[in-house]
């Protein structure tokens, strides 16, 4: 496990305070606050692609009004106060909820109003009110404008709220040009859909008071805004792209003139049709991110996930492989069904399945879920740091294994999959994919100083480019082939 750089572990440090200064009127800063970098998983993953939050919030600032974007985990030290910015709105997670407040208070004391918004906030109002001169509960691009508005005639509220139901075709398109584009792999993170057939009682969708159906762009809108940001590579943000098959075949269908490549967060019974994982991969899919938490049916079915048996997810694993592409499966660890045997089970499955990467969470539940009250009324909640409820921390009482054999067990996992032995064993069993399949593991898995340093210095796209079109060429290729031989099984390995 590599150590963590000061800078990865610890928050930039926030100067004094220099009062007296005049704020910029009609300025808005938008901030993502600091998190610290778990050292077991890939420092990549942070700066793969922003989110989409703020870059949604800039699109729908009204144009009398100046926005910039300040991202802390790209590392360039403390955040502007030069010009002061009339409003700073902020992104509050809960695992950086602490600093989102100390942001807050540092620049309220120089003169700036602050709005809070983000999902800690609609899961704990209340909280984040006691930091902030306005909080927006629920969909910022709705409320954003109004709060701006009513700052301009000096008539600002506490609370601003709004529901998830609005047409999403209304939403402005994302104002990305405020991104530092050479600080990410990709800054075209997108979104097509919102919210999941499912309800899993651990999801931050179950939270109490979210009421997010499921909702859909229009095709068009979506690749619009590909085409607009140029961009080879595309990170699909959607809770789960899959839960709409008839929506995501019509998607596929568009991407595929655009000769991009593009991953997404699906759940495993998109394989439920294997005509659509072929659309997937011709429309330029080369990597998917399930869900499968759990090996053991009594854990999902306690989470109420609807999903097919983990019996079978080895042949839906095998039937994405066989069109190319790459799976990282997420894997949450300490259900009620899990014992000290769930480490080595899981790692050995995953290798057996040749998953191409993996993510473990330890379960952790998310303020306002059933599972935060279900665990809350049998006593079981160890504390309410929210800095550790990051899905790297243990924050409640196991039931089948102590605190610290579930803490032992996630680093485990990780030391075990991210070994060179396993990294061997995981390779594509089309050999014509190997040595790609391996420098990208190498790069991802076990360069994190070279991913402290790439993002120091502002390299991360400058680096990462050419490998990504290596792949697009290749999956450009790869499409090809599949056209040829379409209904055939194929195993290309992308
Ligand atoms: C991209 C992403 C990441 C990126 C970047 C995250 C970042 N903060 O920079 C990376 C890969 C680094 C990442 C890492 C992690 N992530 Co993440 N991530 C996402 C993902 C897929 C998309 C986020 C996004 O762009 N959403 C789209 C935007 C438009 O929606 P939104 O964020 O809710 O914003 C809206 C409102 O909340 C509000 N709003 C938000 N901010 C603000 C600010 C203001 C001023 C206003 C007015 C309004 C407002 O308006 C927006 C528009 O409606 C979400 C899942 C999802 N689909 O949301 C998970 C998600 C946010 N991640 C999650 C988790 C758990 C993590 C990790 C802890 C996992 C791990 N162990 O690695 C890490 C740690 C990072 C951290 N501490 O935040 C959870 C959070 C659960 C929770 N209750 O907090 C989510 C919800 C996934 C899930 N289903 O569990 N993540
Ligand atoms: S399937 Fe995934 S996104 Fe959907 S509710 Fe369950 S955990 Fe959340």
């Amino acid at each position: 496990m590599d150590s963590v750089p000061a800078d990865m572990a610890f928050a930039p440090t926030l100067g004094p305070i220099r009062g007296g200064r005049a704020v910029a009127k009609h300025s808005a800063l938008l901030v993502n606050p600091f998190y610290a970098k778990d050292p077991r998983a890939s420092f990549g993953k942070h700066v793969l692609t922003p989110t989409l939050a703020l870059t949604s919030i800039a699109g729908a600032t009204p144009p009398n009004w100046e926005v910039r974007y300040w991202d802390e985990n790209l590392l360039q030290g403390s955040p502007p106060v030069d010009p002061l910015p009339h409003v700073v709105g902020i992104s509050v997670h809960l695992t950086f909820a602490r600093r989102a407040y100390e942001l807050a208070a540092w620049y309220r004391a120089h003169g700036s109003i602050i709005v809070l918004g983000g999902l800690h906030v609609l899961s704990c109002p209340e909280e984040a009110l006691e930091h902030a001169d306005a909080i927006a509960i629920g969909d910022g691009v709705q409320l954003w404008p109004v709060i701006l508005s009513d700052i301009e005639q000096g008539k600002l509220q506490q609370r601003y709220s709004a529901d998830y139901s609005r047409p999403y075709s209304l939403d402005p398109q994302p104002r990305r040009a405020i991104l530092p584009r050479e600080s990410f792999l990709t800054t075209t993170s997108v979104i097509a859909t919102r919210g999941c057939h499912n309800r899993c009682g651990f999801c931050y969708l179950s939270t109490e008071g979210l009421h997010m159906p499921y909702r859909m762009r229009e095709v068009q809108q979506v690749v619009d805004e590909i085409v607009a940001d140029g961009q080879p590579y595309v990170v699909f943000v959607d809770n789960n792209l899959g839960s709409r098959p008839a929506y995501l075949r019509k998607l596929c269908a568009a991407l595929r003139p655009l000769g991009i490549i593009w991953s997404a967060a699906v759940t495993i019974d998109v394989t439920d049709d294997p005509t659509l994982v072929r659309d997937m991969a011709q429309s330029g899919c080369t990597g998917v991110f399930v869900g499968f938490e759990s090996l053991n049916e009594g854990n999902l079915t306690d989470a109420r996930k609807r999903t097919p048996a983990p019996v079978d997810y080895a042949r839906r694993v095998a039937l994405l492989h066989r069109y190319g592409i790459q799976v990282n499966g997420s894997f949450v660890l300490g259900f009620d069904h899990d014992g000290p045997d769930v480490f080595a089970r899981t790692v050995q499955w995953i290798e057996e399945n040749r998953l191409e990467c993996a993510t473990f969470h330890i379960l952790t539940p998310y303020p306002g879920t059933p599972l935060f009250r279900q665990l809350d009324t049998q006593g079981r909640i160890l504390h309410r740091n929210w800095d550790n409820y990051d899905t790297a921390h243990v924050v409640f009482q196991p039931k089948h294994m102590s605190c610290e054999e579930l803490d032992r067990g996630y680093a485990w996992c990780y030391d075990s999959l991210f070994s060179h032995t396993s990294i061997w064993k995981r390779r594509p069993s089309d050999s014509r994919a190997v040595l790609a399949y391996l420098a990208m593991s190498y790069l991802y898995k076990r360069s994190n100083r070279f991913w402290h340093l790439l993002i120091r210095n502002r390299l991360t796209a400058a680096v990462w480019r050419p490998l990504i079109e290596h792949s697009r060429q290749r999956h450009l290729k790869f499409r090809q082939h599949l056209d040829a031989q379409t209904g055939q099984y194929v195993s290309a390995g992308v």
